[in-house]
This record gives C-alpha cells, sequence and structure tokens, in this order.
C-alpha cells in the first residue's frame, strides 16, 4: 500500500504552488507553535471539503467529478472556529466558503440592484454579505484560518501530504476532519494521453486505476497521534454502518461519520470503538453543529487519555 502510494506521488504533475502551500503551512503553524511557548496551545482542524477531479488528459479538457458541495466542510469550519480551533480549510476550486453559506448565488448583484428592486432586499443582503465579510476576515486575520485550494485528486493529495506531515509536531491537538469526497478510482499520469480525446472511433473503453488510501500513510508517518476523522458515503443504507465500521478498523481511525446521500444534511452516525452517536438536526441551524460539538468533546477524551 505503501509503495502504491509512493509510485501516485512519484508519478503525480508537481503541484504548481508548492512552496506557497509550504510557505503558508509553515507560517500557520510557527504562530502555533509561538501560542503553545507560553501555555496557550490552541488546537488545529484540518477540515477537507468538495469533491476531487480525475483529469482525462493532461492537456484537459475533460473530467471526471463528483456531486459534492462543499457544504459540510465550509458549514463545519466555522463551528470549529466557534470552539476556538485554528482551521486549516482545504477546499475545492470555488465550492462552499465558511461564512458565505447564507449568500445568494450573485451576492453583488443583489446587494447593488436586487432583482424585485425593494430596499428591503437589498438591505437584507448587505447585512449578509456584511456578516460573511466580517466573520472571514476576523479568522483571518486573527490567524485562525488557513485556505488551501485544490481542483483534482493530485492536487488534493499531495498538498494532504504537505499538511499532512506539518501536523506531526501538534501531535493529539491536531484533528484531521476528512469531509471531502475524494475520488476512488483515477487515471495515472503516465498512462494518461496527451492530447483531447478523440470521439471519431465511437465508443471508447478507459482503464482507472484505484486511488492509494493515504488514511494508513497519515495514521502511521505523517501525524502518527492526530485525532482522525473520516467520513462514509452511500446511497444504500443497509450497507452504511457495517462499511463504517470497516473503515475505522481498517484505517485505524478515531471516527468514522457514516452519512447517506439523501440525508446527509439532516442525520449522520458517528461510529467510534466504544459507541455508536446517532445525531440529528432537530433545532439546529445544521447537523454540523451537534457533529462538530461530539467530535470536539472526543477529542477532549482523547487529550485526556493522554494525561492519565
Ligand atoms: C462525506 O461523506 C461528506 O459528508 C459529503 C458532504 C461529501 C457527503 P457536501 O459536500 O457533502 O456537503 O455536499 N465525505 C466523504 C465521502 C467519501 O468519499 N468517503 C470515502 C468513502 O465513502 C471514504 S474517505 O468511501
Amino acid at each position: 500500500m505503501e509503495q502504491e502510494a509512493q509510485s501516485f506521488f512519484d508519478s503525480a504533475p508537481p503541484l504548481r504552488c508548492r512552496d506557497d502551500v509550504v510557505a503558508s503551512v509553515n507560517r500557520f503553524l510557527d504562530i502555533w507553535k509561538a501560542a503553545s511557548a507560553i501555555g496557550q496551545t490552541r488546537r488545529i482542524a484540518i477540515v477537507t471539503s468538495g469533491g476531487t477531479t480525475v483529469p482525462l488528459e493532461r492537456r484537459c479538457v475533460r473530467v471526471i467529478d463528483n456531486f459534492s458541495s462543499g457544504s459540510r466542510g465550509a458549514a463545519s469550519t466555522e463551528y470549529f472556529l466557534a470552539s476556538d480551533y485554528a482551521v486549516i480549510f482545504l477546499h475545492r476550486r470555488g465550492s462552499m466558503q465558511p461564512f458565505c453559506r447564507s449568500l445568494p448565488d450573485n451576492p453583488i448583484q443583489e446587494c447593488l440592484e436586487p432583482v424585485d428592486g425593494s430596499i428591503r432586499a437589498r438591505e437584507k443582503w448587505f447585512d449578509a454579505v456584511t456578516r460573511a465579510v466580517t466573520g472571514h476576515h476576523s479568522a483571518v486575520l486573527q490567524k485562525k484560518l488557513l485556505k488551501l485550494e485544490f481542483t483534482t485528486l493530485f492536487e488534493y493529495l499531495q498538498i494532504l501530504e504537505i499538511v499532512g506531515a506539518a501536523m506531526k509536531p501538534v501531535g493529539r491537538h491536531a484533528m484531521f476532519y476528512f469531509a471531502a469526497a475524494v475520488s476512488d478510482f483515477y487515471v495515472p499520469w503516465n498512462s494518461m494521453m496527451e492530447h483531447k480525446i478523440q470521439s471519431d472511433d465511437g465508443s471508447m473503453t478507459m482503464q482507472l486505476a484505484p486511488v492509494p488510501k493515504m488514511l494508513g500513510l497519515l495514521r502511521k508517518h505523517w501525524a502518527p497521534e492526530a485525532f482522525c476523522v473520516s467520513f462514509k458515503l452511500e446511497t444504500d443504507v443497509d450497507i452504511l454502518l457495517k462499511k463504517a465500521r470497516s473503515s475505522l478498523c481498517k484505517y485505524g481511525m478515531h471516527a468514522v461519520v457514516a452519512n447517506e446521500l439523501e440525508t446527509r444534511k439532516n442525520k449522520v452516525v458517528v461510529v467510534t470503538r466504544k459507541v455508536e452517536m446517532v445525531l440529528e438536526k432537530g433545532d439546529c441551524p445544521d447537523i454540523e453543529l451537534p457533529l462538530v460539538n461530539c467530535l470536539v468533546a472526543r477529542q477532549t477524551m482523547y487529550l485526556q487519555q493522554q494525561q492519565a
């Protein structure tokens, strides 16, 4: 498995913004280290969000994509920040952003000139935009929020490796929260066509390779002490919990959040080795509030075990 992961990294197209990513992660961690040195150790959540794309050609015209909007990751980021975590928000370019979830699709047009022309609509959107900007700026200026972007699977896994390895010194204070929908299959770079695939020959068959699982590497090498939460998504409820339990053991996760496509915004099950907790949105603004609260409490227990 490690060999497969290594050959994935060796053959992937080099990450264009590698130096910038490394520098911004290091700056973010320097602040964490300085605070820790004076006894103010803050927890850090690494929230992955949105779906990865799989390019079909090197000079890419077409991709395989998935449904994820990034809503789960964006909402959870807000709640982690509210719980005094610093957050690295590793998200799909153009996906849902923290603090912007209640904005209209075209906030600028709605603020300047609402379609119905009413002052009330303009004020409503203007207030929403102000709240979004204030929340976002305050988190960034306090150096509590670092945003990193990916589009392809290659970018996502390479950035994850950089962030994962950098989290080692954070130990049990780091939480990986894998809400991104990561492609299961891909076209390896060294077997990918250079130019646009031609349609002249009628139907076509393409061989996809399984994406090497990186969670094992994270647990074993990158940040072995970090608290790790992955998500299991299924469309068939009958197999969901079984699959979640199996990935808990297989990858040594501390918790797996089981969710079903249709009901994911209202109900999730947090599966741990000892307990399984059904969480429902109920009267909360969204399901991510009880979910993040639950995981924060589990990480507190995890930190206490170390001290005991
Ligand atoms: C999830 O299950 C997330 O909860 C969703 C959130 C992607 C459903 P949205 O972005 O949706 O708010 O629209 N994420 C992980 C999905 C995934 O690919 N999990 C893998 C699997 O199920 C394991 S890592 O095999």
